[in-house]
């Protein structure tokens, strides 16, 4: 499932206008509401892990700042049973707190065949079967891994496949279309704010014809073998089948499940082709892309090299520098894409992209670092648009401004990494939160008819507590507002993961604890401008055939919103967009990602 999501927010042009202000983040006001950014949330999952951490010190309140996406009576709706008392919101709030986690990671479980496609939907509705369910928003095609659930429960879009109660021998069926070697299933429970809901143990049944079944046995005591699933609602769990079997269909038949809730899970399913020898079945179509680009995902290492490589090769055009460390002391590498390598010129105005603030959010960076080999591709190419942009413009591209949280989801894999684990900073600080609030004081200011003579509506100043040594602030977010400092941004956008949208300042509603307000700045025309041409030529946004990531349909307003409108979000990284104490730039999100992380797309 891919969920593209774009915030997009600019800048007072550095002359004139001053926009408004900027993002705000309000390093502490953080509303129960506010606790993430319903952008740039992949998906409400929870890895037990950490729910685990929590429940042992009591501190855990971050982790389970879970229901974003949605609205405030969501939020507040907290899970009470997995959550240790919260501590009162405070100036802190907002910052999560984690047991810091190392980078000693787990072992990286490597599924020997990839995913068949149950997330991504290569498999289809109609290749989702099962033997009853709940309703029709909990059916089988809702049956898949990191699926989410609507704002309420029942509607069409809830998440997971819930057999019905009085279903006494509930199963769910995957067809892959053609032989498969089916090598492993992972589950989830079901996603509900509401609702409690998952399968503690299953048998699993293939067949060729969807006629006669044949179990998964259990290699010491000949039975069929009954595998351990869920003991929370989000943590993916995988089994590996002790034995791999070729077959086209396969069946998880839930055997128990949580007490008092039903049969209900997500599932994603691990199968490797196999070719046909009786040639009976149509040819497995060619998985991957003809695309001569790389698409790869980059860990690290890789990332460096590659930025090193379009370096290399162009050289007049390029220059790579880093903007300060991460907390456990990787590069935040920038690459610069100008006529001018390392200068300002007057008059050329200065853009930054900035990906990969939630560590696991892996399409941000990889459009950021294809964006980068292409820009140098075509200007070698003379490529007369890319060159004029390069002369014209100075152009900033961070893949990664939280490569601790990248590595730590990256070795875990995608599938398995669910929806928390490596979003944060190392410090378990949610960077996207973590600039501050300028929107508050300038509004104030323009209530007490300070603006513009005494107080400035663009260049304001951070506030004095966000400046004291003591506050949490993190480093990777040090390094963006001294970057801001330094270079004159005129825009800038980041790209997230979560909804396929563009969404444009306004992020925080001006009426105080409001969940959604429009709030424009009084460069509403240009931003609109900008996110629609940006929404109009996004090809993903564009496909009329396109699912939507959760119920809400963006479609319907040309793919672009205003992000107060959507859902407030003081301290948002959007505030990343108002240089504070810089140059009158009004740095724009632009966010694009996926309900997941992609891996193996
Ligand atoms: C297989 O059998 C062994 C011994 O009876 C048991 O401990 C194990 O949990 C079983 N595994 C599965 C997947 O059924
Ligand atoms: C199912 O089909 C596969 C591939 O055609 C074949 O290898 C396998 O033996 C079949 N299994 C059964 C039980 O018929
Ligand atoms: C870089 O600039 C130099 C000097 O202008 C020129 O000779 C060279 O061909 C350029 N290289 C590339 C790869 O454009
Ligand atoms: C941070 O330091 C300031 C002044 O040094 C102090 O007044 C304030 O209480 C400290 N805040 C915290 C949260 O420790
Ligand atoms: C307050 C508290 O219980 N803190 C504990 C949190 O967990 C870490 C690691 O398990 C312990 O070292 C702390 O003492
Ligand atoms: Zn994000």
């Amino acid at each position: 499932m891919w969920c593209l999501l774009l915030a997009l927010a600019t800048f007072a042009p550095a002359v004139g206008v001053s926009l408004g202000a900027s993002g705000a983040s309000v390093l502490g006001l953080a509303s129960p509401t506010t606790t993430e950014a319903p952008v740039s949330t992949p998906a409400p999952r929870s890895s037990q892990a950490e729910l685990s951490a929590g429940n042992e010190n009591g501190t855990s309140e971050q982790h389970v700042r879970i229901r974003v996406i949605k609205k405030k009576k969501i939020i507040m709706k907290k899970r009470k049973k997995l959550t240790p008392p919260r501590p009162p919101v405070t100036a802190r709030a907002s910052v999560t707190t984690s047991p810091a986690r190392t980078l000693d990671l787990p072992e990286k479980q490597e599924p020997d065949c990839p995913p068949l496609g149950l997330e991504s939907l290569r498999v289809s509705d109609n290749q989702l079967d099962a033997s009853s369910s709940q309703s029709f928003g909990l059916g089988p095609h809702r049956g898949r891994l990191n699926i989410q659930s609507g704002l309420e429960d029942g509607d069409l879009f809830d998440g997971a496949w819930c057999a019905e109660q009085q279903d006494a021998k509930p199963w769910l069926q995957v067809d892959a279309r053609h032989p498969t070697r089916f090598s492993g299933i992972i589950t989830q429970g079901r996603n509900s704010i509401w609702r409690y809901d998952w399968v503690t143990s299953y048998k699993v049944q293939f067949s060729n014809d969807s006629l006669t079944w044949w179990g998964s046995k259990n290699r010491s005591s000949g039975m069929d073998a009954v595998f351990p699933a869920n003991s929370d609602p989000e943590t993916p769990v995988l089994n590996l089948l002790p034995e791999p079997q070729v077959a086209r269909f396969i069946r998880l038949l839930p055997q128990t499940w949580l007490q008092g809730g039903a049969s209900c899970l997500r599932a994603e399913i691990l199968a490797c082709p196999v070719s046909d020898p009786n040639g009976l079945l149509p040819e497995v179509p060619v998985l991957g892309s003809s695309d001569t680009l790389d698409f790869r995902h980059h860990d690290y290492k890789a990332m460096r090299k590659l930025m090193k490589q379009v370096n290399e090769q162009c050289p007049n055009i390029t220059r790579v520098y880093s903007i300060g460390r991460s907390h456990q002391g990787l590069k935040l590498y920038v690459m610069e894409m100008s006529d001018q390598p390392g200068e300002h010129e007057l008059g050329e105005p200065e853009v930054r992209y900035v990906a990969g603030m939630h560590g696991n959010e892996a399409l941000g960076r990889e459009l950021l670092l294809l964006l980068m080999q292409f820009l140098c591709r075509e200007f070698l190419r003379g490529d007369p648009r890319v060159t004029r942009l390069l002369t014209e413009t100075r152009i900033h591209l961070l893949p990664s401004m939280n490569p601790d949280g990248y590595e730590t989801a990256f070795h875990r894999g995608s599938e398995l990494v669910g929806w928390a684990e490596g979003r944060w900073n190392h410090q378990g600080i949610d960077l996207n939160h973590n600039f501050a609030d300028l929107n508050t004081p300038l509004w104030e200011a323009e209530d007490d008819g300070l603006v513009p003579d005494s107080v400035p509506n663009h260049h304001l100043p951070l506030p004095t507590y966000y400046t004291l040594p003591n506050a949490t602030v993190a480093p990777e977010t040090r390094a963006v507002i001294k970057w801001m400092e330094r270079i004159p941004f005129v825009l800038s956008a980041n790209l997230h993961g979560g909804e396929l949208v563009v969404s444009y300042p306004f992020d925080m509603t001006r009426t105080p604890w409001a969940a959604r307000e429009l709030t424009p700045t009084p460069d509403e025309a240009v931003f609109r401008w900008l996110s629609t041409v940006y929404a109009g030529t996004n090809w993903a946004m564009q496909d009329p055939d396109r699912r939507p990531c959760h119920s809400q349909d963006f479609s319907l307003y040309g793919n672009i919103i205003n992000g107060a409108d959507w859902h407030t979000v003081p301290g948002r990284s959007v505030s990343q967009r108002r240089a504070p104490g810089g140059q009158g730039s009004h740095p724009a999100p632009l966010g694009s990602s996926v309900c997941g992380t992609p891996r193996h797309e």
